[in-house]
């Protein structure tokens, strides 16, 4: 394996291991459900950890490995595991690492399904959750019990691109002994890498900029070995939301453009604030690009980037936001991002429609509120269509 101290180069090379008699570039896919021992003595030696080798492809497969350790290179963490979807990360991190009559420190601002597990199924299942501003380091440290586990939070978060401290929210945990969670989706490790700022679990969703070309849905965790192994053997094999051979291989072929892509989102995204926010028919441009973000005196601590979504409000109804979405030509509606294209959503009606009224409000979640996820087409095209849209409404 080979490893350098630029992750331009890691995205490419980082924990690629040498594949067999035959030297393929690209990593072969080991479509199998399961593996073949020599012997009942192998077979046994396996399952009771003594002996290196693979046994069934829920239990681990090359292809995922590989991803997995070229994941583990990008985050600076010792390992990762790869699941069918990013809930199937955050529900394989949450359910081991909490039991009934644990507490769990969140935002009232998340994505929308993370938001239903904690807000619905924890709490049915015994496990207590509180909903603070873990912008606010005083809020967090004042919500702490003696029963409290995980902090988890998302930064910047999806939709409204609120940014939290890394540092401040990994030093409560160390303090504490909480474990310390945070959803990296909307950055990538070519952005931000939670861990080095010393968060114990660092998740994504690799339907997103991981894989970056809208054809698979994954998720990722990156850890120490023990916590990595330790979600491996429980949650992960006793839950099961395992990736593929397949989607691994997809996500590894998307990771070796990933620096390039995520260079190429930012900046068309820094075009298409900077035109939104002057735009009179915009009311307000929610991105940590611009310097009246809250989130812009992170840029350089924590972010390397601003990223490639934001959110805006309309001036006007939500009938004309409505409106103005469906006269798009170009940008596509629909949810998801981190894509080639430009993709444009209503996060109360869609990402965030798990959310009651009064806690759309609380997280900031207006009715007028627009998504959107910039893409890698030349930024005139998007603000082109952007303008027509506008216009369409009188803006
Ligand atoms: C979306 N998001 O926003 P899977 N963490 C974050 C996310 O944005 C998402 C997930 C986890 C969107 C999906 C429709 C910050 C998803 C969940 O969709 O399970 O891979 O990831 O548009």
């Amino acid at each position: 394996m080979w490893e350098s101290k630029n992750i331009e180069t890691n995205t490419i090379h980082g924990g690629k291991k040498s594949q067999g008699e035959h030297g393929p570039l690209s990593t072969p896919i080991y479509q199998t459900s399961t593996f073949v021992f020599d012997d009942v003595q192998q077979g046994a030696d396996r399952f009771a950890g003594d002996a290196q080798g693979h046994i069934y492809s829920r239990l681990g497969n090359p292809t995922v490995d590989e991803l997995e350790a070229r994941m583990a290179v990008l985050e600076e963490t010792e390992a990762a595991a790869a699941f069918g979807s990013g809930m199937g990360a955050v529900s394989a991190a949450i359910f081991a690492l909490l039991k009934a009559g644990d507490h769990l420190i969140t935002s009232h601002r998340l994505y929308g399904c993370t938001f239903a597990l904690f807000n619905h199924q924890l709490p049915a299942l015994g496990i207590q959750v509180s909903f603070v501003d873990l912008a606010d380091e005083q809020a967090v440290r004042a919500a702490i019990k003696p029963n409290t586990k995980v902090i988890y939070g998302e930064t910047p978060i999806n939709p409204c691109l609120t940014v939290i401290d890394l540092d401040s929210i990994a030093a409560i945990g160390r303090e504490q002994g909480i474990t310390t969670v945070m959803d990296n989706t909307f950055m990538s490790p070519i952005l931000q890498r939670p861990a080095t700022h010393g968060i114990d679990l660092v998740l994504h969703s690799a339907t997103k900029y991981l894989n970056g070309h809208g054809d698979v849905v994954a998720g990722i965790l990156c850890g120490s070995s023990e916590l990595i192994n330790h979600i491996k053997m429980t949650t992960r094999k006793d839950m099961g939301a395992v990736m593929s051979p397949h989607d691994a291989w997809l996500v590894i072929r998307g990771l070796k453009t990933l620096h390039l892509r995520v260079q190429r989102h930012s900046e068309n995204a820094q075009v298409v604030a900077e035109y939104l926010q002057g735009h009179g028919a915009i009311e307000k441009v929610y991105y940590p690009g611009l310097p009246e973000h809250p989130g812009h005196r992170l840029l350089g601590r924590q972010m390397r980037g601003a990223g490639g979504v934001m959110a805006f409000e309309v001036k006007g109804s939500f009938e004309q936001a409505v409106a103005f979405i469906n006269q798009l030509k170009m940008c596509k509606r629909a949810v998801s991002l981190g894509d080639a294209e430009t993709l444009i959503q209503h996060p109360a009606s869609m990402t965030h429609s798990t959310y009651e009224p009064e806690e759309l409000a609380e997280a900031g979640i207006s009715r007028t509120l627009i998504r959107l996820a910039v893409g890698l087409e030349n930024a005139e095209d998007i603000m082109a269509d952007l303008d027509q849209g506008l216009a369409s409404i009188g803006g």
